[in-house]
């Protein structure tokens, strides 16, 4: 464990990436970071006005117009931008060359700078720079690596606010009133010997309790958070035949999925992305449910039945006109009761081809007390109704979302959750009378998990694991 101190900030090596995708554009950028690294960049670069030592000599937020050379060979033509610590996004010297934009030429001026003395950067390693330098927290870092890879509009705005550091404000002030209690009591620990009290115990019961209902409700908001910023795990489940990966092209609008009317068609899951109405839903088309002796078709309704166990949203896919109607209301019914916490909706399928559709559709709803919907995946009907009332098991999350700070990420629940744990235990040591040591201990052990969040206490471990899934250059 270390403290992340920003009175230790040391310049690190320089470094050096692409920081725009690999393909071809009008303009791409490469940036370096680091100590010294205005001077490295002098080495190869020449501004247009023949001005020698350009980079070393310029003042920060500096945009100079010159070339860049390998020799006597010239790379591109570029724009350097120039940024000086601590003023820049790893807090570090920095220059963000703009090049042109082909595969080929990136990787030229790429190169030259990694021959001038830069290295490599590794995957995510200006973010972590800027973290380790205190220019951003924890939290922050995590949510630039969210907002890039936010594919809804609602995992965007979930980045966005984190970004900001509305959750690190609520943090750290939660932190500070911990902070406050703990440090009260490890005053009477070192006046153990005159036995004061700094502070009743029914004023730190109180604190305590207040805390640890602050907590909670954050550990709560990530049932909602989870679904903003990862999606709605959708699965589409049902007997074989019954349209399910009719349904799953029909909402992708291609044919993603193949479609026969071969029962057991779909043997492994399928999952893609759907997005409706700024909700993004991870959409899973499973193989039929069905006794089967088959081992590839068993292995394939074993996965069905795995997905459903992580399913946020079940789609029971029915086919309207089955001749098994009673034996098939009696599979939805302990479907849902296997899946108590999974939202469900019923969805009668090839409601084209039944004579009888609503009636049905009103016996199964009945029956199985479950909101029920006719389509016919096939031709489109209904289809419109269904991605509303999709939408609409979710669609109250974005209010709830600007109401309160929610938390979106498993790292950040479970940290919470250890805190709420340890406030627990010191709100119950302190109703039983136990020695002070032993609540400075909880308490500080809740301090140490909230502080694990924003990164104020953190180990490698850790930031290995948060910063390896960014990509170089970021
Ligand atoms: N008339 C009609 N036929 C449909 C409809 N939806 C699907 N079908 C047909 O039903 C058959 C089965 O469709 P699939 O989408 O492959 O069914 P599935 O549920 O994925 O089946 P498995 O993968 O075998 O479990 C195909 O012949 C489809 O064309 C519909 O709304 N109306
Ligand atoms: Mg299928």
């Amino acid at each position: 464990m270390f403290l992340n101190d920003p009175t230790l900030f040391l310049p690190g090596e320089p470094i050096a990436a692409v920081a725009t995708p690999v393909g071809v554009g009008a303009l791409a950028v490469v940036r370096i970071s680091g100590e010294g690294v205005h001077r490295l960049a002098d080495r190869v670069f020449r501004k247009a006005n023949g001005e020698v030592q350009a980079l070393a000599g310029s003042v920060g937020y500096m945009a100079h117009f010159g070339r860049l050379y390998a020799g006597e060979q010239l790379v591109d033509e570029v724009i350097a931008l120039v940024f000086r610590a601590p003023h820049s996004f790893t807090a570090e010297d920095m220059v963000e060359f703009t090049c042109h934009g082909g595969p080929v030429v990136v990787q030229q001026v790429l190169q030259l700078l990694l021959d001038s003395g830069c290295r490599l950067a590794e995957p995510g390693e200006f973010t972590r720079r800027a973290f380790l330098n205190g220019r951003i927290d924890l939290l922050q870092a995590e949510a630039i690596g969210e907002m890039i890879h936010a594919r809804s509009e609602s995992a965007w705005r979930t980045a966005a606010s984190q970004m900001k550091g509305d959750l690190s404000d609520r943090l750290n002030a939660l932190r500070e009133r911990l902070l406050h209690s703990c440090a009260l009591l490890e005053l009477e620990l070192d006046f153990s010997e005159e036995e004061v009290e700094f502070q009743s115990r029914d004023e730190l019961t109180r604190q305590v309790v207040d805390l640890r209902d602050e907590v909670a409700r954050l550990v709560e908001s990530y049932q909602h958070g989870r679904l903003l910023s990862e999606g709605v795990s959708t699965v589409i489940a049902g007997r074989p035949n019954a349209g399910k990966s009719t349904l799953l092209n029909t909402l992708l609008g291609h044919e993603r999925a193949i479609v026969s009317n071969m029962p057991g068609t779909t043997r492994d899951y399928i999952e893609e992305c759907f997005i409706y109405d700024k909700t993004m839903f991870r959409l899973t088309d499973t193989a039929g449910l069905r006794e089967s002796g088959e081992e590839i078709e068993s292995e394939g309704i074993r996965r069905s039945r795995m997905k459903m166990a992580e399913a946020d949203l079940l789609l029971y896919l029915l086919d309207i006109g089955t001749d098994r109607l009673e034996e098939e209301i009696g599979d939805i019914i302990s479907i849902r009761q296997q899946h108590p916490d999974a939202r469900c909706i019923i969805v009668a399928n090839k409601v084209d081809r039944v004579a009888d559709a609503l009636t049905r559709i009103d016996k199964v709803a009945r029956e199985t007390c479950a909101e029920a919907i006719g389509i016919s995946a096939l031709e489109g009907m209904g289809i419109e109704t269904l991605k509303q009332r999709m939408g609409a098991l979710v669609g109250d999350l974005d209010k709830l979302h600007e109401a309160s700070v929610l938390v979106t990420s498993l790292r950040h629940y479970e940290a919470l959750r250890n805190a709420a744990d340890a406030l627990q235990n010191a709100g119950e040591l302190i109703g039983r009378q136990r020695d002070t040591e032993l609540i400075a201990f909880e308490l500080r052990t809740a301090l140490d998990h909230v502080g694990e969040i924003t990164g104020k206490v953190v180990n490698e471990e850790i930031l290995n694991t948060i910063f390896s899934r960014f990509c170089i250059g970021k």
